[in-house]
């Protein structure tokens, strides 16, 4: 595809606007893109609750997940339901809930590590996220045999939870905040979003 099809572009799955545009406002974590955002501001709102309609995900499947843990799942939410930047790593899949998927997104490590820091401690019964969930009641809960352990134990190191949690959504990327050459989930809007010109870096890089 032409380099420009790939930049300013909404991946066409559940909850994503079709094009990215303003939104006015956008609930807490997610503010970052308001400007020129994928998500509507309801799914912004979403993305916050613990039990949200998005995908009935739970994220206390193995007791409450602590805030500080949390809010990079919110921030990873947010990213994913939100960023017009990520049409360098757009991939489409069969899926039963959506058409297209993110892949192999280069992750700045401290955002990785961060949230690898923050979580360590907190418990999970899967490496993958994605599928293999016991769904009977309507939510996620640990299938069968599973046992709730500590992050630091699924996930020996950072890479293993930013690259496995989302079946590769994210690659670990050994580039820095700033760089220009990685995607920040985290970014100060006040400075501009960055990802967008890590966007157009992998844009005319890729094809
Ligand atoms: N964040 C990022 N970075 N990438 C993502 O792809 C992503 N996806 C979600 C949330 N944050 C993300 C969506 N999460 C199911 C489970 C989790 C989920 C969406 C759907 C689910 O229904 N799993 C079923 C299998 C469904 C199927 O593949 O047909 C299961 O078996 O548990």
């Amino acid at each position: 595809p032409a380099k420009d099809s790939l930049l300013n572009v909404c991946i066409d799955a559940k909850h994503h606007k079709s094009e990215p545009g303003p939104e006015g406002k956008l609930h807490e974590q997610c503010s970052p893109w308001k400007d020129k955002a994928c998500c509507t501001a309801n799914t912004s709102l979403e993305a916050h609750k613990d039990q949200s309609n998005l995908y009935n995900f739970n994220w206390n499947h193995c007791g409450v997940m602590p805030p500080k843990c949390k809010r990079h799942f919110i921030q990873d939410m947010c990213l994913y339901e939100c960023s017009p930047n990520l049409g360098p790593w757009i991939d489409q899949v069969d899926s039963s809930w959506r058409r297209e998927r993110i892949l192999h997104v280069p992750l700045c490590k401290e955002d990785c590590e961060e949230w690898w820091k923050d979580c360590k401690d907190s418990l999970t019964c899967k490496e993958n996220w994605h599928k293999g969930w016991n769904w009977a009641t309507g939510t996620n809960r640990c299938p069968w045999g599973s046992m709730c352990r500590p992050f630091s134990e699924v996930f020996p190191r950072p890479k293993d939870l930013c690259e496995k949690i989302w079946s590769n959504s994210y690659k670990y990327s050994p580039e820095q905040r700033g760089s220009g050459r990685c995607i920040q989930m985290w970014f100060d809007p006040a400075h501009g979003n960055p990802n967008v010109a890590v966007a157009k870096y992998y844009a005319w890089k890729k094809r």
